[in-house]
């Protein structure tokens, strides 16, 4: 019976392992073959005067990459990888690689992203690569359990709508019939409606496109995002949330992760400590205009230049709160006392922004007023307005973008490293 390859120990006496052919040395009387799969990696050894035809035949003929079994003796020796090695009675090949391979899968050749991403099957055997979306799995069973436990509900809503949610001219028509239609900028206007609904806490986990024409590196055209929406709540309810789960999910990666931590070489990693720092915009736009040579008024929208200075100031996780109502969606909820500003915030990692989210408008004459004010036609929204007339709640939420969440945690330099298959402005295959 096969075991997985890091269970596999000098006291398991014998062993069968599955997995891929990782590299091959031939010294002449003796070969080692490094076989790979997702646990881990053994050394088999063959000593070729004493090993049996099958095996000398398979091991002459086998490539790297090719998928193997093997199966033998396992013996403590100091010098191979988790100390001990396969000394193999049969040696079979399941499926042979074509070689040259298009992408080195033993990481001495570094290669470019595009190289990597048109060839993602085999960048993803790479232990580091494998390590990512191990913990990017951890993170996303981290936020399940994390709202679970807190009576979320878990609630689904298309991605196929007919009005834009965040504004018009980020969103990717498609055809649908004789209809005009578009992939779904968030779950915004549906999450809102399901609090009409009576459901008090949700969350979605789920793709959201943007079709914005930016080329950097932490901007996806498709992205996930990690969104809720709860009822009775005003934005310092959210906010606390947001930062629990923050902290929860780093725990939860620091505790069950340390293999692919130290894959990763993430040796510095901290579970954040919460409460977060509240920083006013006001006070963000001060220290960018003291710290960046660009001009930067109170107003205007946080520069990525504006950002990384106030995020070297701040450093951590923190949030920007009581933003200009102008510069924000029109379903944020301004301050009673000062409509001017609203309540709103972002969740920053001192690298990016993280999240975004408000205490909303739950009055329907304001919100249609609110919509006409960002030049926005209410009769396209009538679907979202009219739970609005019919006993809306008062209600918060945030959504946060689970790939930058992954890049600013595993302190990733491009944020199409935490997405299988990325999809951006030059990337439609694979
Ligand atoms: P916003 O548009 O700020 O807010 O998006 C929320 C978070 O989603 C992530 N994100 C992205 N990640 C990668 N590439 C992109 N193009 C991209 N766009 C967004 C970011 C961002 O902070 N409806 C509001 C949320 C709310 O108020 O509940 C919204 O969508 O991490």
């Amino acid at each position: 019976m096969r075991i997985p390859i890091q269970s596999v120990t000098p006291a398991t006496g014998t062993a069968e392992v599955v997995g891929w052919v990782h590299e091959i040395r031939d010294l002449g009387g003796l070969a080692f073959f490094l076989i790979r799969d997702r646990t881990g990696i053994i050394q088999v050894t063959i000593v070729k005067k004493k090993a049996n035809d099958a095996v000398l035949a398979a091991a002459k003929a086998v490539s790297r990459e090719s998928v193997v079994r093997v199966a033998g003796t396992v013996r403590a020796i100091d010098k191979a990888p988790g100390g001990r090695e396969l000394v193999p009675e049969t040696f079979e090949i399941l499926n042979m690689s074509e070689s040259p391979l298009p992408l080195d899968v033993v990481e001495k050749v570094p290669a470019e992203l595009d190289t990597r991403l048109d060839a993602r099957f085999l960048d993803a055997r790479r232990p580091r690569v494998t390590a990512v979306f191990q913990i990017r799995s951890a993170v996303m069973q981290a936020v399940n359990e994390f709202f679970f436990d807190r009576g979320f509900i878990h609630i689904t809503t298309p991605k196929i709508v007919a009005a834009a949610t965040e504004g018009g001219t980020e969103l990717f028509p498609i055809a649908y019939f004789d209809k005009e239609a578009f992939l779904n900028q968030s779950p915004q206007l549906y999450k809102q409606m399901m609090m009409a609904a009576g459901f008090e806490k949700v969350f979605e986990i789920g793709p959201i496109f943007r079709a914005e024409e930016h080329n950097t590196t932490k901007h996806l055209n498709e992205a996930t995002s990690i969104d809720i929406e709860v009822s009775f709540a005003d934005h310092y309810d959210v906010m606390r949330i947001l930062e629990d789960l923050i902290v929860y999910t780093y725990a939860h990666v620091k505790t069950s992760c340390t293999d692919q931590l130290a894959n990763l070489e993430c040796t510095g990693f901290e579970v954040p400590a919460a409460p977060f720092s509240r920083l006013p915009y006001a006070e963000a736009i001060a220290i960018a205009q003291k710290m960046i040579d660009e001009p930067i008024r109170y107003g205007d929208d946080i520069s990525p230049a504006a950002e990384r200075a106030i995020g070297a100031e701040m450093g951590g996780h923190y949030f920007i709160v009581d933003w200009p109502t102008e510069i924000r969606p029109y379903y944020a909820m301004p301050y009673e006392d000062d409509p001017s500003t609203c309540r709103a915030f972002d969740l920053m990692h001192q690298r990016m922004e993280l999240a975004s989210g408000a205490e909303r408008v739950h009055r329907h004459d304001q919100l249609v007023q609110q919509i006409r004010k960002k030049g926005l036609n209410p009769e396209s929204f009538e679907f979202y307005l009219r739970p609005f007339r019919y006993g809306m709640p008062p209600h918060a939420g945030w959504g946060l973008g689970a790939e930058r969440l992954v890049m600013t945690m595993l302190d990733l330099s491009n944020v199409r490293e935490a997405v299988l298959f990325p999809r951006d402005m030059h990337r439609l295959v694979p």
